[in-house]
């Protein structure tokens, strides 16, 4: 079985809809952050970063289990694994990885700053105005890239595009509207329709309640 610690989560979502593409057993063990489990001193044992997500994978044939943590590196975990959701030539290999690191680099922390700013007990107006412009800024780059292929990084659905799909699922809690990014509507919309990505999305938001 593939554990998965996580919670109802932009970070968490993308291993679920991952699992689910990639149609592999696993399960969901819920890390409460409102109670603050992923301090506790097991969990610390497992990703000493404290944040969720973590991988402990128990399928790895006459090995130890492989634990990870990281989404995009799990992620690209996953899709070595199953030998999927990840292009085999050089040229396609690069664009995905480039949007990874864009994604945990870029667009995560701006739109994590945003969503914090956004529910701060006392609002700096400033500091609101800022974050949410780098992550607005942020989208329009993913928005241009969005405007030269079908998903992300080409014409197929890859690990990049369930990267981004996390924090573009909770654009509304960073303060980000998808108004003025047609390419990024176009392609929530589709990411949104597929059954895997529903079926990961209903599974991660029963993890909260
Ligand atoms: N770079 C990490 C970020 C993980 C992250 O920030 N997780 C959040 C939940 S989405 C978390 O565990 N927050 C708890 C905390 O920071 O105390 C990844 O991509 O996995």
């Amino acid at each position: 079985m593939i554990d998965v610690y996580a919670f109802a989560t932009p970070n968490s979502l993308k291993i679920p809809i991952a699992l689910e593409e990639l149609e592999l057993p696993y399960r969901l063990i819920p890390v409460n952050l409102r109670n603050g489990e992923h301090k506790s001193v097991d969990f610390i044992a497992m990703n000493a970063n404290a944040k969720i997500p973590v991988v402990v994978d128990r399928t790895v044939p006459e090995a130890a289990p492989v634990t990870i943590s990281e989404s995009g590196a799990i992620l690209l975990y996953l899709a070595e694994k199953a030998g999927r959701l990840l292009p085999t030539t050089l040229q396609l290999r690069a664009r995905v990885i480039e949007e990874l690191f864009f994604h945990a680099a870029g667009l995560a922390p701006a739109f994590t700053s945003s969503f914090f700013q956004q529910i701060a007990k006392s609002p700096n107006a400033e500091a609101v105005a800022r974050a949410q412009a780098e992550a607005e800024r942020t989208l329009r780059v993913f928005d241009t890239r969005l405007g030269g292929s079908k998903y992300v990084a080409g014409e197929d659905f890859t690990i990049a595009d369930i990267a981004h799909y996390g924090w573009i699922w909770r654009h509304e809690a960073a303060g980000v509207g998808l108004g003025g990014t047609p390419n990024v509507k176009r392609w929530f919309d589709a990411v949104s329709g597929r059954d895997a990505v529903k079926r990961a999305i209903a599974r991660t938001v029963a993890l909260a309640s």
